[in-house]
């Protein structure tokens, strides 16, 4: 596996802005508790990152990073977060182990976080608007409550994945976010059907294509960057399972995942479930915002080989995530007392569904069914299990293998694309058996 990059470090991040580092570390507004020094809930949070009570605490300026984090990026929690392994802190991004990633619906907690720019200034429902424009024949301006009380709620787990989730096993790597496996969820989102909204609206025949805005800002500081704007084809726009969301897992949603609105696009690209949810455009051609072009979200329309530099013209916008799994139990590296486990995860194939999921315990010679689920619902994860038997004690590797309605299986290895995107290898991990 490719060595992990971090991009920005603690350090670098509290003496370029301090407020705004408390802002992305303790996820609420700078002030509330460390301007000038140390108290209240900040100090209970400081306290809890460092492991002690700190008994000199009123001369502890506010901004300064305690030297038990300064180059510990990995030990250094994220407020609201559980065991999310923070790759970059500005912008912040964070991936779940696999082993947290149990339950079959992922808790918020332990939903990873993808961030392109800063966030917004301000997170608030009230007042919140979004606006739909376009190729519509009647403009929209909607409030939360507007959309509650206009359009009927849907509740449902739906899976929301990375397009570069895998990114850090490319050869040779591929600069961006170096995700391993932990860049998926599927935790359960409340929210209002997008089609039913564009319905509203009143879709002109010209609408082809939508254009999400958000209202985080460029990491540049300049105000007329964009940090993101991506779109889908209209038809997958009108699929019922593409919602704007205001609630994750019953609660207001995240500040980190998007409050307090965002678009799910579930199965295809994260990147195109907007968070900070300000506007949807219809657009009469294919929209052209930031990720849209170049590199970004794109892969050769043929396989190329590894390291090649491939022409803009030969590369396609992705589409559906492809089938892929994981294995969340037992972690990797764990020790089975006896000669049976049960080994169990999660299964997911974007627009289609996953149809097989099969196991090896000797390197791929022989495989063996999991049991599968069905999706709870359309664009839900599967789960499975299995109860498995080693011939005798020593250290083994389970490979899990899901294959698609379509037939499509996980390959052994990476499929290289310039951008470091859709890798859906088969997941392994290692066991050492006892016996
Ligand atoms: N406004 C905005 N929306 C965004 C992003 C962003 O940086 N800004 N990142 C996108 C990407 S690349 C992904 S994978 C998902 C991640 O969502 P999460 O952070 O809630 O897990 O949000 C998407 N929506
Ligand atoms: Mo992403």
């Amino acid at each position: 596996m490719a060595k992990r990059i971090i991009e920005k470090g603690l350090c670098e991040l509290y003496a370029e802005d301090a407020e705004r580092a408390d802002w992305l570390v303790f996820g609420r507004r700078a002030g509330a508790g460390r301007r000038g020094f140390l108290k209240g809930a900040g100090l209970a949070t400081m306290s809890a990152i460092v492991g002690a009570a700190i008994p000199f605490h009123r001369h502890m300026p506010a901004g300064l990073i305690p030297a038990a984090l300064a180059d510990e990026l990995k030990d250094f929690q994220i407020e609201g977060k559980d065991g999310l392994v923070v790759l970059n802190d500005r912008p912040v991004n964070a991936e779940t182990p696999a082993e947290l990633l149990d339950d079959p619906v992922t808790p918020t907690e332990r939903l990873f976080i993808r961030n392109h720019g800063n966030l917004p200034d301000s997170t608030d429902a009230q007042g919140w608007k979004l606006t739909v424009d376009g190729e519509v024949a009647t403009p929209l301006e909607l409030t939360i409550d507007d959309l509650k009380s206009r359009f009927e709620p849907v509740t449902q787990p739906l899976q929301l994945e990375c397009a570069g989730n895998g990114r850090a096993a490319f050869n040779p790597p591929v600069s961006g976010g170096q995700w391993t496996v932990g860049a998926i969820g599927c935790p359960e989102w409340t929210g209002v059907r997008l089609t039913d909204v564009l319905d509203a609206a009143g879709l002109k025949p010209s609408a082809i294509y939508t254009a999400h805005y958000g209202a985080d800002t460029h990491l540049s500081g300049d105000p007329a960057k964009l940090t993101l704007s991506r779109g889908v084809p209209i038809e997958r726009a009108k699929n019922p399972s593409s919602l704007i969301v205001f609630e994750l897992n019953g609660a207001p949603l995240y500040p980190m995942n998007g409050a307090p609105l965002r678009l799910l696009i579930p199965g295809w690209a994260g990147s195109c479930s907007q968070k900070w949810l300000t506007r949807i455009s219809l657009r009469d051609q294919v929209h052209d915002g930031p990720g849209m072009t170049g590199k970004s979200y794109r892969v050769p329309s043929q396989p190329v080989e590894p390291g090649a530099d491939v022409p803009e013209a030969n590369m396609a916008i992705i589409g559906s995530m492809p089938v892929k799994s994981l294995i969340t139990h037992p972690a990797t590296n764990s020790q089975i007392a006896g000669l049976s486990s049960e080994v169990r995860g999660h299964a997911w194939a974007g627009d289609r569904k996953v149809e097989a999921l099969d196991l090896s315990l000797d390197f791929g010679a022989s495989w063996q069914p999991a049991e599968l689920q069905d999706p709870v619902n359309p664009y839900a994860w599967q789960n499975w299990r299995a109860e498995v038997r080693f011939p005798q004690p020593g250290y083994y590797e389970v490979w899990a293998r899901a294959t698609d309605d379509q037939g499509v299986t996980q390959p052994f290895g990476v499929t290289w694309n310039p951008g470091g995107y859709l890798n859906n290898v088969m997941h392994r991990i290692a066991l050492t058996v006892a016996g």
